[in-house]
């Protein structure tokens, strides 16, 4: 049976906190609450529209009849948005400058001088409008972005800030509480299918059914908009669509087009001491702000997310955002100031 996640409310905790880092430690994720406040979280999700308006596709915001396929940007799976030039959109660089967001990882790693992904965003768009767009169940993908045998022990925490809070209608996020434990054990576990992937792809898929997290199943966390959610690249996560149908008068009509909403909006960010990293990583960083080339999570190598299979099999072409002008703080998170 595939595993599917159950909705929970869990603790919302202050950023920097010392309960933060407790819960992150204990369970492997750790939801921040309000790393942006409404109105950062409004203006986030304003500027998201604005990305997806300039990629010369014809997105209107205000008009889900044109949020098909043929005008959307690639999505990964997890309806992620990987590449397209939104690792440096303005909505991805406003998010990662937010105070409370780089508080959040300068509390994990007690350092301050910290690089930053060039990650995307998942956004999703209403099922109620077009059901092809629901995104991957949580049992199909669950994962975790460490290789074991080729970065083990302690090396990342991955976060996505919410602009849209959760419920079981929207689904979102996933994560199996405590697995971030059971990532020493994964080569003797799964010893085969751990030999079919590289040491150096920090990617590692666990079967749908797998009977070993049977025991601790996987939880749907509530976000509220603006809350930042926290987790060890050891834990077993992923995301999923709605688990429960909306409420009738939340729900969209079927075939609304026009007033239509995003059913989740995450940003992707994540932030990595620069000592972890070298001149090398940091020069490809910097070409990459010209370039528009977003990346994975990890910022001490340089993994460009536009030669992703799905998006160069894709082989479409999107207008690319403006060359971000940074400030001397986003050009320290680059790592060239
Ligand atoms: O969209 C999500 O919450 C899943 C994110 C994820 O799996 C990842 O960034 O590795």
């Amino acid at each position: 049976m595939k595993l599917e996640p159950t909705y929970r409310e869990v603790p919302r905790l202050e950023a920097g906190s010392q309960a933060s880092l407790d819960h992150l430690e204990s369970e492997g994720f750790v939801v921040i609450a309000g790393a942006l406040s409404a109105s950062e979280t409004a203006t986030a999700l304003d500027l998201t529209w604005d990305y997806l308006e300039s990629l010369g596709t014809g997105i209107d915001r205000t008009d889900a009849a044109t949020w098909d396929d043929d005008r959307w940007p690639i999505a990964v799976h997890g309806g992620i948005i990987p590449s397209q030039g939104i690792g440096h959109s303005a909505a991805q660089w406003f998010i990662r400058s937010v105070p409370a967001v780089k508080r959040s990882f300068a509390a994990v790693w007690d350092d301050d001088d910290l690089l930053v992904s060039f990650d995307g965003m998942a956004l999703w768009r209403p099922t109620t409008i077009n059901p092809e767009w629901e995104t991957n169940r949580g049992g199909s993908w669950l994962h975790i972005d460490q290789h074991p045998i080729g970065r083990p022990g302690f090396h990342c925490v991955q976060g996505l800030v919410s602009l849209l809070p959760s419920s079981p209608a929207t689904g979102g996020n996933v994560v199996v509480p405590g697995s971030h434990r059971l990532f020493e054990s994964i080569p003797e576990r799964y010893t085969d299918r751990l030999a079919r992937i590289d040491s150096s792809i920090d990617h590692f898929r666990f079967p749908a059914d797998d009977p070993q997290l049977a025991e601790t199943p996987p939880i749907m966390p509530h976000l509220e908009a603006g809350d930042l959610l926290l987790w060890d690249s050891r834990t077993v996560h992923c995301s999923s669509p709605a688990i429960e149908q909306a409420d009738d008068d939340t729900a969209e009509p079927e075939g609304a087009a026009r007033g239509a909403s995003l059913l989740r909006a995450a940003s992707l960010v994540c932030m990595m001491p620069r000592s972890k990293s070298n001149p090398s990583v940091i020069a490809k960083r910097r070409a990459a702000i010209e370039r528009r080339t977003s990346t994975t999570n990890w910022s001490d190598r340089f993994i460009d997310a536009d030669q992703f299979p799905q998006v160069l099999a894709a082989d479409r072409t999107f207008e690319l955002p403006p060359v971000p002008a940074l400030t001397a703080e986003q050009e320290a998170m680059v790592g060239t100031l």
